[in-house]
C-alpha cells in the first residue's frame, strides 16, 4: 500500500567548509541539542565531534570538522588534517558555503582549493548554502550555477542553519543517498565526545566570548578533575531537578602573561565571570550541580610544538 514503511538508512556525513561558514550551527540545528560551540570567531571546534540524528525514516551520524584553512603551524595542520581525515571516513560529505559578502560573484581560492581536495577523496559530495537569510534570492541560481562549473555535486541544497530554514529538508535528502540499514548507534545516543571534552568545550566558548578581541583561537582548555563521586542525587531528589555535585577543576592554556592577566581579570573579575558563566551551561549539560575551579597557565608557544598539543590531547 502507498503508507508502506520505507526500509530505515543509516550512515555517516561530514560537515566540511571554511571557518565560520556555520557547520556548528548546522549541526546544532540538527540534533535539536547543543554540541558544538558556535561563536563568531574562525576555527572555534577543535574536536570532532559526533552528532547522532535519529528519526524513524533512518538515522545519520555528523562529523562537525575545524574549518579548512592554510595550515600554518602544528595546530592548523592538525586541524586540515582532521577535517579531510573525516571526509575519508564517511558515506558523503557535506561541503558548506555562505554567500560572498560583496557584489562580486566568485567561488574563492579557499573553496576552490579544498573542492580540490574533495576531488581526490572521491565521496559523494553535497553543496550546502548556508546563511541564505542573509542574501536576496536573485543571488542564489547565479552562485549555483557557478559552483556547479567546479564540481560534481551530487545535490545543491539551500538553507539558514541559524533560522532552522531547509533543514529538515536537508536531512532527507542526506538520507536518500545512505545505504539501507539499521540504526548504527542507540537512539538515545547523541554525540560520542565524553564529557569532559565538552566540559573543556563550554569552558573555551565563554573564554572566546567574553574575550574576543584579547584571545587567540588557540587556546586551549584542559579538563584536570572530574570528580563524580558525589554525582548521584540524594534519595527523594524531584524529577527534573539538579542531581548530585560533580567537582571540576580545568585549566586555560594561554601563551603568553599578558594574555593571562587579561583572562583573570582585575581582583580576578574576568575569571570569575567567565566560571559563573560556564558553570551554567555545564550544569545544564550534566544535570548535576557543578563546583568549577579555573586557573590560568602560561605555556609559551605551545600552539606551534606537536609536544605542547600532545600534552593537550590533540593527537
Ligand atoms: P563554523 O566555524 O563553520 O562551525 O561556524 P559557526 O557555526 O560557529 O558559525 C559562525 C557564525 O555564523 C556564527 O556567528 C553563527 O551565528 C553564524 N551563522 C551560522 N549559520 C547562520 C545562518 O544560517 N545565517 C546567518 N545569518 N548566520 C549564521
Ligand atoms: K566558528
Ligand atoms: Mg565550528
Amino acid at each position: 500500500s502507498q503508507s508502506q514503511k520505507k526500509t530505515p538508512r543509516a550512515g555517516f556525513a561530514a560537515l566540511i567548509g571554511r571557518p565560520n561558514v556555520g557547520k556548528s550551527t548546522l549541526l546544532n540545528a540538527l540534533t535539536g541539542e547543543k554540541i558544538a560551540i558556535v561563536s563568531p570567531k574562525p576555527q572555534t571546534t577543535r574536536n570532532r565531534i559526533l552528532g547522532v540524528v535519529t528519526r524513524p525514516e533512518g538515522q545519520v551520524a555528523f562529523l562537525d570538522t575545524p574549518g579548512i584553512h592554510q595550515a600554518k603551524g602544528e595546530l592548523n595542520r592538525y586541524m586540515v588534517e582532521a577535517a579531510l581525515s573525516a571526509a575519508e571516513e564517511v558515506d558523503l560529505v557535506l561541503f558548506l558555503i555562505e554567500p560572498p559578502q560583496g557584489e562580486t560573484l566568485d567561488v574563492t581560492p579557499g573553496n576552490r582549493s579544498i573542492l580540490e581536495r574533495l576531488e581526490k577523496v572521491g565521496k559523494p559530495t553535497f553543496l550546502v548554502i548556508n546563511k541564505i537569510d542573509s542574501i536576496p534570492k536573485s543571488k542564489l541560481l547565479p552562485l549555483i550555477a557557478l559552483y556547479g562549473q567546479e564540481f560534481p555535486f551530487a545535490e545543491v541544497v539551500p538553507i539558514s542553519a541559524r533560522e532552522k530554514d531547509g533543514v529538515d529538508h536537508l536531512f532527507q535528502v542526506v538520507l536518500g543517498h545512505l545505504p539501507e540499514g539499521e540504526p548504527l548507534f542507540a537512539e538515545d545516543m547523541l554525540t560520542d565526545q565524553q564529557e569532559r571534552v565538552l566540559v573543556a568545550e563550554y569552558i573555551r566558548e565563554q573564554v572566546l566570548r567574553h574575550c574576543r578581541q584579547e584571545i587567540p583561537y588557540s587556546t586551549a582548555v584542559l579538563v584536570d578533575v572530574f570528580d563524580e563521586s558525589e554525582r548521584e542525587p540524594r534519595p527523594g531528589t524531584p524529577p527534573g531537578q539538579l542531581g548530585g555535585l560533580i567537582r571540576i577543576a580545568a585549566s586555560i592554556y594561554v601563551e603568553r602573561d599578558s594574555q593571562k592577566a587579561i583572562l583573570i581579570g582585575k581582583q580576578g573579575q574576568m575569571l570569575k565571570l567567565i566560571g559563573t558563566d560556564a558553570r551554567k551551561s555545564v550544569q545544564r549539560l550534566l544535570g548535576a550541580h557543578v563546583y568549577l575551579d579555573l586557573r590560568v597557565r602560561v605555556e609559551a608557544r605551545w600552539s606551534e610544538r606537536a609536544a605542547g598539543l600532545r600534552k593537550l590531547g590533540y593527537e
